[in-house]
């Protein structure tokens, strides 16, 4: 059994947290990561507040083990979100897209941990100072928005600057990858696409088929131009964003305007053609639909292995 700091300090099993993946991480997924031992996480992505308190009331009657929220910090309903979380005292709140300072107050005179997204040491560092009680280190092979450093170059630079747990995130599916992640200092891993075929997981199976169809080379970055880069499955959306993103005849209104629901198409409907298909450059090792509970067990017996084999390696 793999145990860190990570585990004692949230209470969980396995110092693994699920991605909170927007429109995709609901109360299901995050109830089952969970009640498997890790830190199910419910997104808010660009919901309203009514949605997130429906999802958090949801996953409290599915489990009794914590949990956290995900608080995409570009969504227009950001205050009431960060309202609502508090309110709620959700054990755990993960942000991602920006700096969550505004709200760290907020959410810990409630008791809940606060642990941001980053993707440079500046923000680790700040973020530590404001009390966040752990980082995630989250390098551009990971799906959806994006930063500009690997995983690799990351998460080692990030536990040089902090004293608090850092949680590797970005390029990781399976058990050497969890291995490697605590072999450059992280003490637990956040893991997103390998989720997205999670048996409990509750997108349209297109989703899941495109993911488990494709290749390492299958996924392209676009809209650094819109100032939040996105990594997403080569499709037609994805080519055409990407296009767009160089003429220079089209404004960023109309970009947006264009790509605004390509989210909710790929995860709800399932289209192929219009839709965004979030995934990290791993996808291309996710080959099985399982449940939460058999990815977890999965990839920890699998880092176990990995870990022991080293330990005899000569020296
Ligand atoms: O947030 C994510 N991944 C996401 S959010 C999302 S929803 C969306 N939809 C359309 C367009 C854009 C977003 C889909 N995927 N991951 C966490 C993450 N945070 N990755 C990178 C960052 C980040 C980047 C810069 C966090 C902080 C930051 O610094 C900002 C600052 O002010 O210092």
């Amino acid at each position: 059994m793999i145990k860190t700091q990570l585990c004692e300090m949230l209470n969980i099993e396995y110092p693994l947290f699920q991605g909170g993946m927007a429109w995709i991480s609901d109360a299901e997924l995050a109830a089952a990561v969970s009640n498997a031992g890790g830190l199910g996480i419910i997104a808010a992505g660009h919901a309203p507040s009514e949605f997130v308190l429906e999802q958090i009331k949801k996953a409290k009657a599915l489990t009794d083990k914590p949990f956290g929220v995900n608080v995409m910090l570009m969504n227009p309903h950001v205050e009431e979100v960060a309202q609502v979380v508090a309110d709620e005292k959700v054990s755990i709140v993960v942000t991602g897209a920006g700096n969550p300072s505004k709200y760290m107050k907020l959410w810990q005179k409630n008791g809940t941990k606060v642990i941001p997204v980053v993707a440079s040491t500046a923000l680790a560092k700040i973020m530590e100072r404001s009390g966040a009680s752990a980082v995630i280190a989250e390098g551009m092979e990971s799906g959806g928005h994006v930063g500009e450093l690997t995983t690799m170059a990351l998460v080692p630079q990030v536990c040089d600057v902090v004293k608090i747990p850092v949680i590797a995130a970005g390029g990781i599916a399976d058990g050497r990858g969890i291995a490697a992640a605590l072999m450059l200092g992280a003490c637990g891993v956040q893991i997103g696409t390998r989720f997205l075929v999670a048996k409990e997981c509750n997108i349209h199976k297109n989703y899941k088929n495109m993911v488990l169809k494709a290749k390492d080379i299958d996924t392209i970055t676009a809209g650094k131009r819109l100032g939040h880069p996105v990594r997403a499955l080569k499709n037609n959306f994805s080519r055409e964003l990407f296009k767009k993103e160089y003429d220079s005849s089209i404004s960023n209104e109309e970009i947006e305007a264009w790509g605004t629901g390509a989210l909710k198409l790929a995860a709800v409907d399932g289209d192929t053609v219009g839709g965004s298909f979030m995934a990290g450059q791993i996808a291309g090792l996710v080959k099985q639909e399982q449940t939460a509970k058999e990815i977890i067990e999965d990839m920890f017996s699998h880092a176990k292995d990995v870990l022991d084999a080293a330990a005899k390696w000569e020296r």
